[in-house]
């Protein structure tokens, strides 16, 4: 499908950089217009892709092009008084060529945090098309306005939205390597998980269609219904068979036996990059029973694809959430690699939601304590003063 990306702070700017550039590498034709937008003028001019007219600098007038410095109220003050100027560039992109906006933001910071919720309710009320969220939550080591922020956003965030993407940093930190180093690698899994599944609903002209290619309404209909989603991946390598769509080890012995051996073969390799996909590192980890929606993308060169392999692996998927509603489909692509994406929408067991809240809740306890004490402190402080001075005059 074709999306109209934002990258909203630096994290949301940078990851839909990578988007591009994914974009470029595969021909996946999913982003149909990229826009960034910062508080911080050094962030948008540290962007490869993104074209210049696209990069949108917010809160001028209140911060100087400095950033918010992880404060998410000022984040969503300089949104709301600088929104004509993110509509200004949404207004050059042809948006009856898209099929739903996908704002991306770190949840964390200050700038992505406080205004990826105010652009998703601005774009609710003017457009008809979806608009979906992809936040990335903090490493827990962070600290604890990081959480704090990422809290809030998250809550405003969920409501404003048509569905939730989440990416949790914590669960794919890296050990032993610089955060930069570290982000790289994150923001290519982020690409590689999201480009697979947004671009199953978008094959080109000339490409193999399926017998079950798997189409943008069904991703559509999969996050609607709103909520929370996780995506789960796992891929093989496979060769490239040389043409006709025989694969090439298995020419040359007995032909019938053999169509039987490879249809068993692809049967079963679906089936378990379905269970590897679901049980693996999801990217919000969580209880996938009780996902509300799923859908199941399989992709790989045709020859590697069947709809038995899908069948099965859909069913399965249908008993570990208990959803009624999981779809599945292919994603013909000459890649020596078969992948499964599984899109898991409307999930209800998340941890780590559950301890984020909690973080934030003693994180604000502990901010309004410091307060008092520190209120308390001046006033103390101011007391002793008159005790024991002469005021100057
Ligand atoms: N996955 C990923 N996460 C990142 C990256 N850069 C930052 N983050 C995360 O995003 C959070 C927010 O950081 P930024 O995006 O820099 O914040 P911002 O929206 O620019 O806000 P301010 O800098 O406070 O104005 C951080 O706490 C990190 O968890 C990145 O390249 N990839
Ligand atoms: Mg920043």
């Amino acid at each position: 499908m074709k999306l109209a990306m934002i990258g909203f702070g630096q994290a949301g700017g940078k990851i839909v950089d990578r988007f591009l550039d994914y974009d470029d590498r595969t021909g996946s034709g999913i982003v149909r217009a990229a826009i960034a937008v910062n508080s911080a003028k050094a962030d948008l001019m540290g962007l490869d892709n993104i074209p210049q007219e696209n990069r949108v600098l917010i809160g001028q007038a209140r911060v100087k092009g400095h950033g918010v410095g992880a404060d998410n109220e000022l984040g969503a003050e300089v949104a709301e008084e600088d929104i004509d100027e993110v509509q200004n560039a949404i207004d050059q992109i042809p948006t009856h060529e898209v099929d739903a906006f996908l704002i991306v933001s770190g949840m964390g910071g200050g700038t992505g945090s406080g205004g990826a919720p105010v652009l998703a309710k601005h774009l609710k009320r003017i457009y008809t098309i979806p608009v979906y969220g992809l936040g990335v939550l903090p490493g827990t080591d962070e600290g604890g306005i990081y959480t704090l922020n990422a809290a809030r956003s998250f809550q405003t965030f969920v409501r404003e939205v048509d569905n939730l993407l989440v990416f949790d940093n914590d669960s794919w930190r890296q050990t032993g390597e610089s955060v930069e180093g570290g982000y790289e690698q994150i923001n290519e899994e982020i690409v590689r998980r999201f480009g697979i599944l947004f671009g199953a609903g978008e094959v080109g002209d000339g490409q193999e269609v399926a017998e079950s290619v798997v189409d943008s309404s069904e991703i559509i209909n999969t996050l609607s219904g709103g909520g929370v989603s996780t995506v789960g991946y796992a891929s093989e390598e496979v060769e490239l068979s040389s043409g006709g769509g025989l694969l090439s080890r298995f020419t040359g012995d007995d032909g019938g036996s053999d169509d039987d051996l490879d249809a068993a073969n692809t049967t079963n390799r679906i089936t378990s990059l379905v269970r590897k996909a679901a049980l693996g590192r999801l990217t919000l980890p969580c209880e996938i029973e009780g996902t509300e929606r799923a859908l199941l993308v399989l992709s790989g060169p045709p020859e590697y694809l069947n709809r038995k392999g899908i069948e099965r692996g859909r069913k399965w998927l249908e008993e570990e959430t208990g959803s009624m509603e999981v779809r599945g489909g292919d994603f013909p692509r000459e890649e020596p690699e078969v992948a499964a994406a599984i899109l898991l929408s409307g999930v209800t067991n998340v941890p780590r939601i559950k301890r984020l809240q909690q973080v934030a809740i003693e994180a604000q306890d502990n901010i309004d304590d410091i307060q008092q004490e520190s209120e308390e402190n001046l006033e103390e402080l101011v007391e002793d003063d008159e005790d024991e001075l002469e005021p100057l005059f």
